[in-house]
């Protein structure tokens, strides 16, 4: 197995789930910035050229972050991340969907529109990026809300919820336009819990 991936949300994703789960795989880097994951030797594992892929030993390859992580959770069952029982594993992909949803996807909508090596890929429309900091900053109530029961992760124990969260938080990070609004004292809990993890920093070597 081989690990295609780069410094990217998607590519936190895996990365961050893989420390999580304390496994060891080995990685190939590809510069998303540079436009190394639309190269053709790139294109050749992934149609769409993009990051994270991870080269199977019968020689095919698998893209899409959470597929990645459902194939490392079914065969390295320790630390579970995606749930044990089928509720738990419900609830969980439940909370994925929304974190990416409701999180993340302002964040990326954010970068797809503003940062110049994705005006290739797709049309931007900047005065729609602009809207996205409000739209994160209105998600965030919403995750405030929920959170106002006290837990300290999303949808109970740590899970990919959390990390898909995470990645957005490495967005914002990097971004710098995006933020958690200071008096979410549920949201900024979670945002503490979170990026206190080792895993946070996991592509800051
Ligand atoms: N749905 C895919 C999205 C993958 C994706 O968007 N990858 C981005 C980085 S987050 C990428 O590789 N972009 C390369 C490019 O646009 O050149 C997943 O979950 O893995």
């Amino acid at each position: 197995m081989k690990l295609y991936n780069g410094l990217s949300p998607n590519g936190f994703r895996v990365a961050a789930f893989i420390q999580e789960k304390g496994i060891e795989i080995e990685v190939e880097t590809i510069d998303v910035m540079k436009g190394e994951a639309r190269a053709e030797a790139h294109r050749a594992r992934n149609s769409l050229g993009e990051v994270p892929v991870l080269a199977l030993d019968d020689g095919s390859f698998l893209s899409e972050s959470v597929a990645i992580c459902r194939y490392l959770e079914a065969i390295y069952p320790n630390n579970p991340l995606m749930g044990k029982s089928p509720a738990e594993m419900a609830k969980i992909e439940m909370w994925n969907r929304r974190m990416e949803h409701q999180i993340m996807g302002p964040c990326a909508q954010y970068g797809s529109h503003s940062i110049p090596i994705f005006a290739d890929k797709i049309e931007q429309i900047p005065a729609y990026a602009e809207t996205q900091p409000r739209a994160f900053s209105k998600n965030m109530q919403w995750l405030d809300n929920e959170l106002a029961d006290g837990r300290t992760f999303v949808a109970g124990d740590f899970s990919i919820a959390d990390i898909t969260g995470m990645a957005a938080l490495m967005i914002c990070g990097f971004l710098g336009e995006l933020n958690v609004p200071k008096e979410l004292s549920h949201a900024q809990r979670w945002v503490k819990a979170v990026t206190n993890r080792p895993s946070f920093s996991v592509f800051k070597g």
